[in-house]
């Protein structure tokens, strides 16, 4: 529960947001204007039909021999500054767009007191309420918003404890004047186009009074009288499809309408449908790490006076953390729409920062590391779509502008296929970005285990990915191995032949397709070609003169550099090519102590992984402190600065490495745990092999622990709770195995 005593004022730093996927509200609990921004996920300016004109980033002329011409470069030069490369490989970026705010629906109440005399706000992420409540001259009123991924709407209701006190008139505003807004029967629709590139929108809301009056009026506003309570239902869609190359489907009209029909007009059916939707991912898993909160500390007070983790009352934050960001998760990428953004779903602006776009060469990835392991493994079908659809404009961009087979896309991506490049020069070459985005598909499989899921979904598109590397990669004439070139480390340094991440990538992208094609039985050439390459394939991984992991081929690393971006630790998170207790664990782990504890949101947060995956409890949990500390807002957002949600997520996935590992062979129980939750428990976490485990621990040390399987093969299980410390047997689909007592 997340609760405040006074109303938001900034939308990034206080309003609470709730979500169905396609549809999110922050909720601003003021009284005399209620403010509920809204956002459907697909609202985007930019792409085909675009104002500014749209290409899909690839190359606007022929540029005949410029790629090559800057690999000779880099076979003879170690480094080339990104500004020479961006001025012979890049363009400016036309049509790419930006995620709309759909508007905001106020709620102006007359007789709204300026002081209450009770107050309170809160988002119940137990069942996905957003509430406010205050008392006002003896009546108590009461507000409730949810999103509901089952009825498709947001809905708000309006109550009081005295009958027909609800008086409010419902009205539409946005920062865009695209639109026109009507309301007749208690209906108010929105409907419009986006000046930039056509994209038609609609919004319906319903409003039903119980007791008292509803009236349509004729500026398109909706007022109710003297109800008992009061209630409505927001359905939205755009004519926006994930097809190439037109990206258009069907005017929304007819969709939304009948979406809102069909929600009805029982409010207690929507809320109870909802909460159990709801209810049936959240409460999969439940954390206890000795939390415990005074009730009268609200959520701002409880961030301002977090200490590092010490008190009980630091980790009632910690463990709402946790749950906070299966929640946005939950709340912000369900089926059927596009997957999580920069801000999930949430973005009160027509100019976000980054467009609240899709950016591939981390953050979108982050976005859905929680997933399996916090047992949302349905939250990743929307990022398995919209890869799926990035296939076909990404196909064209390999063959135009690297003549090859396969399928790219770079640094940053739209709705709307955008695979090729722009030219601001330290965040424009990425072509790692396809190979990375399939790690999910088959990190998917690898929890879940559907040889079906990889046949049909994943594989395909591993596969695809693979070829275009196979066709990209480059001799090194300095030591016969295979590089990427040219190569970037994100945002960071020169261009390079072979930066370790590109190395890294590649590596894990050929190793999983080999994987895949093992088990599917794909054909034999096109494996001994796998393998094959994989022999010559430089593996990214070097160590330096200062013992460090080296982030380019040749030791440029400098020990005071603490950029953000930490991207020679791939093989480490969220790769498995470095394995604790290895050289290379080491030298990763001089790379990150000298890379330091701060960074923006998301870094603090990959930073969580990656102490948790060198076994480091206790400096895991610093990072996590770090971010609490420094990288998060009153209502939990994370801030990069500004709020991108990424850093939630990767948090939340972080803290999950601390108590259960499956990357490599072996479920591995408690890897990370920190000293400060020394007693504890967790339930529902997953692991790969399709094992849900319940753990209990005491003292640091595991106690109990329940391995659930769902499917029939090999486990093998590593806690020093188990005889020898490991058990390796033959797990039955269904069947509980349990160690040590319950205490
Ligand atoms: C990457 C990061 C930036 C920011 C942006 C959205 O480019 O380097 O810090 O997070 O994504």
């Amino acid at each position: 529960m997340l609760w405040y005593g006074s109303p938001a004022t900034d939308w990034e730093r206080e309003a609470l947001p709730i979500g169905n996927g396609s549809l999110g509200a922050a909720v601003f609990g003021t009284l005399a204007s209620e403010r509920l921004q809204f956002n459907e996920k697909t609202l985007w300016t930019g792409g085909p039909g675009s104002a500014q004109g749209y290409d899909h980033g690839n190359w606007r002329a022929a540029r005949p021999g410029a790629l090559a011409a800057v690999q000779d470069e880099l076979d003879a030069k170690t480094r080339l500054d990104p500004d020479s490369v961006a001025a012979e490989l890049g363009q400016p970026r036309v049509g790419y767009g930006a995620h709309q705010t759909f508007g905001d629906l106020y709620l102006d109440v007359p007789d709204a007191p300026q002081t209450p005399a009770t107050y309170r706000r809160e988002l119940d992420i137990a069942n996905a309420v957003a509430k406010v409540v205050y008392t006002h001259q003896q009546v108590r009123h009461q507000r409730e918003f949810f999103a509901s991924y089952p009825d498709g709407v947001i809905v708000g209701r309006l109550s009081a404890d005295r009958p027909g006190s609800v008086t409010f008139t419902l009205r539409y505003a946005s920062p865009r004047r695209d639109f026109t807004a009507t309301a007749a029967s208690g209906r108010l629709t929105v409907r419009g186009a986006l000046a930039d590139n056509g994209l038609r929108f609609e919004a319906q809301i319903q409003v039903r009074g119980e007791g008292g009056t509803v009236t349509s009026n004729a500026d398109g506003t909706i007022t109710v009288t003297g109800a008992d309570s009061a209630w409505f239902a927001l359905a939205a869609g755009t004519d926006y499809a994930d097809t190439y190359p037109d990206y258009r489907g069907k005017d929304p009209h007819t969709a939304v309408t009948g979406t809102l029909d069909k929600a009805g007009s029982r409010y207690d059916t929507l809320l109870a449908r909802h909460v159990r939707d709801h209810r049936a991912l959240f409460h999969r898993v439940a954390l206890d790490i000795g939390q415990s909160v005074p009730a009268d500390v609200p959520t701002d007070r409880l961030l301002a006076g977090y200490t590092g983790g010490a008190t009980s009352t630091d980790r009632a934050l910690e463990a709402l953390y946790f749950q906070y960001g299966r929640y946005l998760l939950i709340a912000s990428s369900r089926s059927g729409s596009l997957p999580a953004n920069l801000q999930g779903v949430w973005n009160h602006s027509t100019s976000p920062p980054w467009s609240a776009d899709y950016h591939v060469n981390i953050n979108l990835q982050m976005n859905y590391w929680l997933a399996e392991a916090t047992n949302l493994a349905e939250t990743t079908a929307p990022y398995d779509r919209f890869v799926e659809a990035l296939r076909a404009p990404g196909r064209r961009t390999a063959k135009e502008m690297f003549g090859s087979r396969g399928w790219v896309v770079h640094n940053e991506t739209n709705p709307f296929g955008f695979t090729g490049v722009h030219d601001w020069s330290t965040a424009f070459w990425f072509p790692e970005g396809a190979a990375w985005l399939t790690g999910q598909l088959y990190e998917h499989y690898r929890f879940g285990g559907s040889t079906d899921y990889l046949r049909t979904t994943a594989y395909p598109v591993m596969k695809e990915a693979a070829e275009f590397w196979l066709d990209n990669l480059r001799t090194d004439p300095r030591d016969g191995t295979l590089v990427v070139t040219p190569s970037y480390s994100p945002e960071h340094g020169d261009f390079t032949a072979g930066a370790a991440m590109s190395q890294q990538i590649v590596h894990d992208l050929l190793t999983n397709t080999l994987e895949a094609a093992r088990v599917l039985g794909d054909d034999r050439a096109f494996r001994t070609r796998l393998e094959a390459v994989l022999g010559q394939l430089d593996p990214g991984l070097r160590i330096g003169s200062w013992g460090q992991l080296q982030e380019w081929k040749a030791d440029l690393d400098d020990p005071a550099d603490d950029h953000r971006h930490v991207s020679h630790l791939y093989a480490l998170h969220p790769g498995r090519q470095i394995e604790p207790g290895t050289k290379w664990a080491d030298a990763a782990k001089v790379s990150l102590s000298a890379r330091g504890d701060g960074g923006t949101g998301w870094s603090k947060a990959w930073k969580i992984n990656f102490w948790a995956r060198l076994r480091d409890g206790d400096h895991a949990h610093k990072m996590l402190a770090e971010q609490l500390k420094s990288s998060t807002l009153p209502n939990l957002w994370d801030t990069h600065p500004p709020f991108q949600i990424d850093g939630n997520f990767g948090a939340t996935a972080g803290i999950t490495e601390m108590l259960l590992q499956s990357q490599y062979d072996a479920i591995e129980v408690l890897p990370a745990l920190p000293a400060t939750w020394p007693d504890g428990s967790v339930r529902g976490l997953r692991a790969r092999g399709g094992a849900t485990l319940d753990i209990e621990w005491s003292n640091g040390r595991a106690t109990r622990v329940a391995l659930t399987a769902s499917r029939t093969r090999r486990l093998t299980v590593r806690s020093d709770l188990l005889p020898g410390g490991e058990s390796t047997f033959k797990a039955i689909a269904g069947q509980r195995y349990v160690w040590g007592e319950k205490v």
